[in-house]
């Protein structure tokens, strides 16, 4: 897991440089993420499905993406899944169900509960977890999404990614709304410095996170 945390973090490095050399045309780091990206990814199946915003390629790292796959998709050449139709770091690989990453803010998060209640409708094992940050929860579509979530109670885990340029005591005080409002079937829940995690899935390790 920290050799994930450090190569992701290498990766970063160097794809920033060359987004500020002129060499890819657009790039966002994952800087005080990897923890996050890494042990919530640790503690799912790689047949759970991921609906990532843009700033968890360490789920994908973890799942076996090469550093070259990302160096194909930031450089839109052939070889990218894409085939260089997307912005770099748009990233998404059916191999390891990991949903294409769209630009537009918390898109992803009404489609998550749909796909989680196909799973819950055809009765499959797999869960499904979102990611987003801070701001993506302010969407209509979060709210939207969490409200079918809620009603259809589907099979989901979410990975809300707050930064710390964020005061802590307003990040809880939304956090613990939205908990209040939306999940009643809230079984594990844990803060990681400036992150919250909370999810819904009985079979997540609780003892692959540490505080
Ligand atoms: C629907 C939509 N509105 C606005 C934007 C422009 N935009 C790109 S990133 C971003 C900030 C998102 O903040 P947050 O969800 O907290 O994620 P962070 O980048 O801080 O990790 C915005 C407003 C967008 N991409 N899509």
């Amino acid at each position: 897991m920290y050799t994930d945390m450090v190569t992701l973090e290498v990766m970063d490095t160097i794809f920033y440089e060359a987004q500020r050399q002129g060499r890819i045309s657009f790039y966002a780091t994952t800087t005080g993420e990897e923890a996050i990206n890494i042990a919530s990814t640790a503690a799912l199946h790689n047949d759970d499905f991921v609906f990532p915003q843009y700033r968890e390629p360490g789920v994908l790292l973890w799942r076996g993406f090469t550093l070259q796959e990302f160096a194909h998709q930031c450089f839109g050449n052939k070889y990218d899944n894409g085939k260089g139709r997307q912005m770099p770091i748009h990233y998404g690989s059916r191999k390891h169900n990991y949903f294409t990453i769209a630009s537009t803010v918390a898109t992803q998060i009404p489609h998550a509960v749909g796909a989680a209640y196909s799973l819950k409708m055809e009765k499959q094992d797999s869960c499904v977890i979102i990611y987003f940050g801070d701001g993506g929860s302010s969407t209509a579509d979060f709210h939207a999404a969490m409200n079918f979530a809620a009603v259809l109670e589907v099979p989901l885990s979410q990975a809300i990614q707050a930064a710390e340029r964020v005061e802590k005591p307003l990040i809880a005080e939304m956090f613990n709304d939205i908990i209040n409002k939306y999940m009643k079937h809230v079984i594990f829940e844990f803060q990681m410095t400036n992150i919250k995690f909370i999810t819904s899935r009985k079979r997540i390790n609780n003892h692959m996170f540490l505080r």
